[in-house]
């Protein structure tokens, strides 16, 4: 058997003679700070705890930073060490991906380490609703891969998924459609932060996104005062051809008093360091308009102790936030200009790494106006230099968007994830060096039987040789 780890580890030593054999003798042992890791781990391979356990979960120094681990095995046991509660969840994912469906954990010493902070998934719950545990049951299947950024799009012309108590019409008229005509739906504010701790639990920060000033015709049926005339819109249920047809009013003082509120709220319910502003695609916003409103949202997210984050058009605005590198056309000069003056970006190219893109033509479902993304074409790519002149220390990382006009259930959700999921994961975690096609390619083929058993309906790219 050899090693299927993906994303493939930094540093990776078999000790083929040394496999550690679980048997129903086997406990965990894990203390203090580890211990939180050491019951998921329990509760994953079935193996109870106990004080000397052969699989031990460690705090302790390891020279590989925060988000890193060492894991050792041999016939004795297995020894994963980490600095913090998240290097030893990483290592914990590995162990996983080393331990066959007898049991059997391959020796080996591994030291490893991510090279991207951020390594993201965005899911749009906004033009078709994903419940709480179809979210929740994506994070589970994103932090095995060690992402560990859940950005969830929350509102958008065709929906607003999240309740605002001081805007209750939000969720009751703005939550109440998606694409399609199907009844929508908003996560109260329990249930928000219920998938937030879950999140939490794996080690991933959800980042929200309030998409403004444009994508919001939900919220403006809501409330037709937050609109460019003060008429209600009709609620848009379909795709639609034109993207950005919708707009707060950027001169009207109820809208600052909107976003404020609307702000507030939501990041008093995020315990993560970002909120998400959208500002992406503001064709229907007069003038200067969308500029001139970012300048004025900018102060209330840091006046709440956040961190701004948007769509790189955010960057005509000010330089003073993350943006999310989305086009399908590389370098771009707006975003060079600003990385190389100190802002931080993150890449999200559509022709690369959006989900909601068809593999082929003959995909079932999805979007091609980025192209078509087998596997390869989303592995195939260095995000440490796919911005020309843009040093690696400006990218702050990788995240992949899956839109969801074309998505329906929780299988198509799976299709369109998986495989694509795991090259992204590998881009955002393994060091440049340790990067190859092919390699990937056989290391993959070993996943499709964990899928399969996990009720993950992917996609059996004819470029991987499953197993
Ligand atoms: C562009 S990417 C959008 C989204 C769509 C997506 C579909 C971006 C910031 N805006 O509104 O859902 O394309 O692929």
């Amino acid at each position: 058997m050899t090693f299927s780890v993906v994303p493939v580890p930094a540093e990776i030593r078999p000790v083929p003679q040394e496999s550690f054999q679980i048997t129903a003798a086997t406990r965990v042992r894990a203390l203090g700070a580890a211990s939180p890791v050491g019951a998921y781990l329990s509760e994953i391979l079935a193996i109870p705890s106990g004080a000397d356990g052969e699989i031990s979960l460690e705090i302790g120094e390891t020279g590989v930073g925060d988000a890193g681990y060492r894991l050792d095995v041999s016939r004795a046991g297995v020894v994963l060490t980490a600095n913090t509660g998240t290097g030893l969840f990483a290592g914990v994912q590995t162990l996983r991906q080393i331990t066959d469906g007898q049991g059997l954990v391959q020796g080996c010493e591994i030291l490893d380490y991510p090279r991207f902070r951020h390594r993201g998934a965005m899911l749009d719950v906004a033009r078709h609703f994903y419940s709480p545990a179809e979210v929740k049951r994506y994070i589970d299947q994103l932090a095995q891969y060690k992402i560990n950024v859940l950005h969830l799009h929350l509102t958008d012309d065709q929906g607003w998924r999240l309740d605002i108590e001081s805007w209750p019409k939000l969720a009751t008229i703005g939550g109440a459609t998606q694409i399609g005509g199907g009844p929508g739906g908003c996560y109260t504010q329990a249930e928000y932060r219920d998938i937030v701790a879950h999140a939490t639990s794996r080690h991933i920060t959800v980042i929200p996104e309030i998409d403004i000033p444009g994508h919001v015709n939900a919220a403006l049926v809501a409330y037709p005062e937050l609109s460019c005339d003060g008429v209600a819109p009709l609620p848009f249920t379909t795709t639609g051809t034109a993207t950005g047809f919708s707009s707060l009013s950027t001169d009207k003082e109820i809208t600052y008093r909107f976003v404020e509120d609307v702000l507030t709220e939501v990041a008093a319910l995020t315990p993560g360091e970002y909120l998400h502003i959208g500002t992406d695609e503001t064709h229907a916003t007069p003038g200067e308009g969308a500029q001139n409103f970012i300048r004025r949202v900018l102060p209330m997210v840091t006046g709440l102790g956040k961190k701004a984050m948007g769509w790189h058009e955010i960057l005509k605005a000010t330089p003073d936030a993350v943006a999310q590198f989305w086009s399908k056309k590389a370098p771009d000069p707006l975003v060079t200009e600003a990385a190389l003056n100190g802002t931080k970006i993150l890449l999200s190219p559509a022709n690369k790494v959006y989900l909601d893109m068809k593999y082929t033509p003959d995909s079932p479902i999805g979007f091609k106006w980025a192209g078509y993304i087998e596997l390869r074409d989303a592995y195939d790519w260095d995000p440490g230099t796919y911005l020309d002149a843009v040093p690696e220390d400006a990218i702050l990382g990788v995240e992949a968007p899956l839109w969801s006009e074309h998505l329906r259930s929780r299988d198509d959700l799976d299709f369109m994830a998986f495989p694509r999921i795991a090259a992204v994961a590998e881009l955002g975690w393994s060091p440049r060096s340790a990067h190859g096609w092919e390699n990937f390619a056989t290391r993959l083929a070993q996943h499709g039987p964990r899928w399969e058993a996990e009720g993950i309906a992917f996609y059996r790219s004819p470029q991987i040789p499953w197993a």
